[in-house]
């Protein structure tokens, strides 16, 4: 089974590689959103930070070009990683895919782009989340296990998002009282299959795969806006949008076992059709408890699923993509996060042969 690590933008660095690698991770699925564009907004909606700080540690726009991404893929080989994923457009680039507004279509060719450059540097799988709320609603608490401070949700959060943002980031700053008009969940379901009719050929030439990202937290609604894949159904119902070997899933298990209407068995079910039906780009691994809009997340180790069942259903299937902790609890210690991430990783590297 192939490990990986999930690099955020502060962590593109030897160190973090270095760490990435003692735990046993072979992989590096990489955050480029943070620091290319989009600017993350405070809790009233206000983009965080000035336009001078828009771009941290001097990286722009331009890390999505072959330059920037060759260099970087030599430097986790270096440390013994591979490149294996980007994960996330960042919302300057295709809000209006999104909203299917005015710059669709140019945004669009350079989307198509981003995805010939993948190829051309040899990043195999291109993650991206099709939703106009993106990740809300969550909160911060001691939920995990001792304590430890881990991510969950209380209901739902019903604000509308201002003109000017997508996700939880600003694409511009916001320049009014505009909020963004609710559009139906069969609109968005139909500018999803666009967007995959207008990627699929260009992602097919390049040897990349497109992968989806459920809706987390998977709800009916949220901040007014409806949400792709929420149900158990949807993962397949994505896959069906467009046949195409290159349309695939990012496979957030977080997310599934999260979902109010997945049954305990079902989870399972899921997992082993997809696995065996090779709809699976990469997997996020990790564990919850409780359902969406009242979840929390845990150690994988105490959560509802039972993580050694989940491998041992990938094993049988000959998974051959790559499994990363999308977040973990923190733990109390001088490197809570660090911590975090070498029990997950250990964890899974320590199931991974058992069942
Ligand atoms: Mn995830």
């Amino acid at each position: 089974m192939k490990f990986g690590f999930g690099f955020y933008c502060q962590m593109l660095d030897d160190d973090y590689m270095r760490f990435a690698r003692q735990c046993g991770a072979t992989h590096a699925v990489v955050h480029l959103v943070d620091y290319t564009g989009g600017r993350r907004v405070s809790h009233d909606d206000q983009p965080v930070g000035s336009d001078e700080g828009w771009g941290r540690a001097g990286l722009t726009l331009d890390m999505w070009s072959y330059d920037a991404l060759a260099r970087l893929r030599e430097r986790f080989e270096a440390h013994g990683l591979v490149f294996e994923a980007i994960e996330n457009f960042d919302p300057a680039l295709w809000h209006d895919v999104l909203l299917d507004g005015p710059k669709r279509s140019e945004q669009i060719d350079r989307l198509r782009e981003i995805i010939r450059t993948l190829g051309k540097v040899g990043i195999r799988v291109m993650g991206y989340n099709f939703s106009i709320a993106g990740v809300a609603a969550r909160i911060t608490g001691p939920f995990a296990r001792g304590g430890a401070e881990s991510a969950g949700m209380d209901g739902i959060d019903d604000r509308p998002i201002p003109e000017g943002m997508v996700w939880n980031m600003a694409w511009r700053t916001p320049t009014g009282p505009e909020v963004l008009t609710p559009v139906s969940e069969d609109e968005l379901w139909e500018r999803h299959r666009r967007f995959l009719e207008d990627m699929l050929p260009a992602a097919e030439e390049a040897g990349v795969l497109l992968a989806a990202h459920p809706d987390d937290p998977p709800v009916e609604r949220l901040r007014k806006q409806p949400r792709l894949i929420r149900r158990p159904g949807d993962f397949q119902r994505c896959i069906d949008q467009v046949r195409s070997p290159n349309n695939r899933l990012e496979f957030c298990l977080g997310t599934l076992a999260e979902m109010p209407d997945a049954g305990d068995e079902e989870i399972y079910e899921i997992i082993e059709h997809h696995a065996a039906a090779g709809n699976i780009g990469y997997i996020h691994l990790r564990n919850v408890v409780d359902r969406a809009p009242h979840y929390r997340e845990v150690f994988l180790d105490e959560g509802v699923l039972d993580v050694p069942r989940v491998l041992a259903i990938l094993r049988r299937h000959d998974y051959n993509g790559v499994i990363i902790p999308d977040h973990t609890p923190l733990m109390s210690c001088p490197a809570p996060w660090h911590s975090g991430m070498a029990f997950a990783i250990g964890y899974l590297r320590g199931c991974a042969h058992v069942g």
